[in-house]
C-alpha cells in the first residue's frame, strides 16, 4: 500500500515543480516495471528533477526527513537495482539529458546522466568520435544507470567497462553536497580515485548527475565475420591468437551455442543460419575495427581467418561483405536474449572466470543443470573474450514455470560455486542490485564487506540512499 506521505510531496514539488511529482498509479507505472519480472517494486512517489541543483535540494529535504531515495535512470537493470518500496522516492533522472560539451581535441564528451546511451552513440559519431559502450538495453538505458552498474556490453574486450570511460564525476552526496569531480585530464594524480567509488555501486553511495567520458577514433571499417566451431577450447584457441594476428584491432568476440542460434532460428524471424544445412555445435563472432580507410581490418581478418582454417581451429567461416551483413550477424547475436523469452521461464546467470577456465565451466554447468532439472536447456554464449558468460537456463517443455522458477537460487548457487571453485565472479557485468546480495555474504571476504560498509556508513550514514542493494541488509542497519 503506498505510504501518502504529502507533506513531503508538497516539498518535493516545491523543489522540481507539481508536475514533475508523479503519484498517481497510472503515472508512476511506468518507473515500477522491473525488467525480467523477478521483482514487484511500488513507490511512494516519482521525482523528476531537472538540475543537479534540484537533484541536491531533493537529497537534502530527504535526508532531513529521513526519506529513502531509489536513484534511477532508465530502469534497464536485470539485478533489480532500480527496484523501490511503498516507502520510498524514486528519483529518475530523466530529465538531466544534456550533452554539456564535446571536447575533440581532447577525445571527450561531458554528459548528464539522463541522456540515452544510444543518443551519445550518435551524437560521438556527428563530432567524427567514437563512443564505444554498446549493450542490448541502448536504446533506454540512460548512461547514469550504465555507471551506476558499471555496465559491459560487447566492447569491452577492447575499449573496457564503464570505468574505464570515465574521466570525471559529478555527484550529489547523500547530504545533498555536490562533488564536482568532471575532470577531463587524462593525468590528475590527486589523492584517492573518488570518481570509481561511485562506478558501480548502484546509487548506494549518492546519485551520479554528470561524468566526463572518453572518446575515441570512429571505426569507420569494421570486419565482421561469423565462424563455426567444434568446440569451447577451440573457441579459446582461436582467442588467444585474435589478440595478435589482429593486432588487438578485435572489439568483440561473442560465444553463441547451437542451442543458442537453433532457438534465434526458431522464434526471430529475421535471423537466418549462415551456414544452413550444416549443424555446427558452436559459433563466434568477432568483429574488428579501424579508423584509417585502408580496409586494414579486413584485410586482417582475412589472413588470420585463413590461418585459423589451415591450423584446423576453424569448421568454416562467413565474412561480412557489407554492413548490412555484419548487422544481420549482430542481429543473430542479440536475437539470444529476445529468444529465451519464448522458450518459457529462464534463471539467468552472469558470470566470469578466467579464460583458461572456461571450458570446465561450461562443462561443469551444463552438466550440474541438466543432473538437477532433466529437461532444462541451457543457453550459454556471450563475451568470452571478457572470461563472461551468459548462463541462461530455460524451462523444461514438461515442467510447471513457477515450479521452475522456485528453482532461481539451488541452480544459480551451484553456478555461482562453479565460477567460484574455478577462480571466477557470480556477477560479471549486471551487477548485484538485490538479486545478488545474498551473495555478496557468500563470497565477499569479511574485510571486503567491512570496507564498503565504511564507506557507505562514512557517506550514506542515515541508510537513505537506494537502501538493501548491493550490500546485504543487516550490513548497513
Ligand atoms: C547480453 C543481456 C542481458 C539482458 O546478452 O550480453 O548482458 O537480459 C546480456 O538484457
Ligand atoms: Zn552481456
Amino acid at each position: 500500500m503506498r505510504n501518502r506521505n504529502t507533506k513531503i510531496q508538497q516539498e518535493l514539488a516545491a523543489i522540481t515543480g507539481e508536475s514533475h511529482v508523479l503519484t498517481n498509479d497510472d503515472l508512476t507505472a511506468a518507473y515500477l516495471k522491473e525488467r525480467r519480472g523477478r521483482f514487484d517494486s511500488e513507490t511512494m512517489c516519482v521525482v523528476l528533477p531537472a538540475s543537479v541543483e534540484e537533484v541536491s535540494e531533493i537529497v537534502r529535504l530527504c535526508r532531513k526527513r529521513n526519506q529513502p531515495i531509489v536513484p534511477q535512470g532508465g530502469n534497464t537493470g536485470v539485478c533489480g537495482g532500480a527496484v523501490s518500496n511503498a516507502e520510498s522516492v524514486i528519483v529518475n533522472l530523466q530529465r538531466l539529458n544534456r550533452i554539456r560539451s564535446v571536447d575533440q581535441t581532447g577525445y571527450t564528451m561531458e554528459v548528464e546522466s539522463g541522456c540515452i546511451l544510444a543518443d551519445l552513440q550518435f551524437a560521438a559519431i556527428d563530432n567524427d568520435l567514437y563512443l564505444p559502450l554498446s549493450l542490448g538495453a541502448e536504446g533506454s538505458c540512460q548512461i547514469g544507470g550504465n555507471l551506476s552498474t558499471n555496465a559491459g556490453g560487447v566492447n569491452v574486450l577492447r575499449y573496457g567497462n564503464t570505468r574505464d570511460l570515465v574521466l570525471g564525476l559529478e555527484v550529489v552526496l547523500p547530504d545533498g553536497n555536490v562533488w564536482n569531480g568532471l575532470n577531463s585530464l587524462r593525468k590528475n594524480n590527486t589523492g584517492y580515485d573518488l570518481k570509481n567509488i561511485f562506478i558501480g555501486a548502484e546509487g548506494t553511495l549518492g546519485i551520479i548527475t554528470a561524468a566526463v567520458l572518453k572518446l575515441f577514433p570512429r571505426p569507420v571499417n569494421r570486419s565482421t565475420v561469423m565462424i563455426a566451431i567444434e568446440s569451447v577450447p577451440d573457441a579459446l584457441e582461436l582467442f588467444s591468437r585474435t589478440r595478435k594476428e589482429t593486432s588487438d584491432f578485435a572489439s568483440s568476440f561473442e560465444l553463441m551455442s547451437r542451442v543458442c542460434v537453433e532457438s534465434a532460428f526458431r522464434h526471430i524471424p529475421e535471423c537466418s543460419d549462415f551456414f544452413p544445412g550444416r549443424v555446427y555445435p558452436w559459433y563466434v563472432l568477432l568483429e574488428l575495427g579501424d579508423s584509417t580507410d585502408g580496409g586494414i581490418s579486413q584485410q586482417l581478418n582475412e589472413r588470420f581467418l585463413e590461418r585459423a582454417f589451415e591450423d584446423g581451429i576453424i569448421l568454416d567461416a562467413v565474412l561480412a561483405q557489407n554492413e548490412n551483413q555484419s548487422m544481420q550477424m549482430w542481429r543473430l547475436r542479440e536475437a539470444i536474449v529476445e529468444c529465451q523469452n519464448y522458450e518459457g521461464k529462464s534463471i539467468k546467470n552472469d558470470v566470469s572466470v578466467p579464460l583458461s577456465n572456461i571450458a570446465e565451466f561450461i562443462d561443469r554447468t551444463i552438466s550440474s543443470a541438466e543432473s538437477m532439472i532433466p529437461g532444462v536447456r541451457s543457453f550459454a554464449y556471450g563475451h568470452i573474450g571478457d572470461g563472461n558468460i551468459h548462463f541462461n537456463l530455460s524451462q523444461p517443455e514438461n515442467m510447471d514455470g513457477d515450479a521452475f522458477f522456485d528453482q532461481w537460487y539451488a541452480v544459480t548457487d551451484e553456478v555461482h560455486e562453479i565460477a567460484d571453485s574455478l577462480g571466477g565472479s557470480f556477477s560479471a557485468e549486471h551487477g548485484i542490485g538485490l538479486l545478488k546480495t545474498r551473495d555478496m555474504t557468500r563470497y565477499k571476504s569479511t574485510v571486503e564487506l567491512d570496507i564498503m560498509k565504511s564507506i557507505k556508513s562514512a557517506l550514506d550514514p542515515d541508510n537513505i540512499m537506494n537502501p538493501g542493494k548491493v550490500l546485504p541488509s543487516g550490513l548497513c542497519d
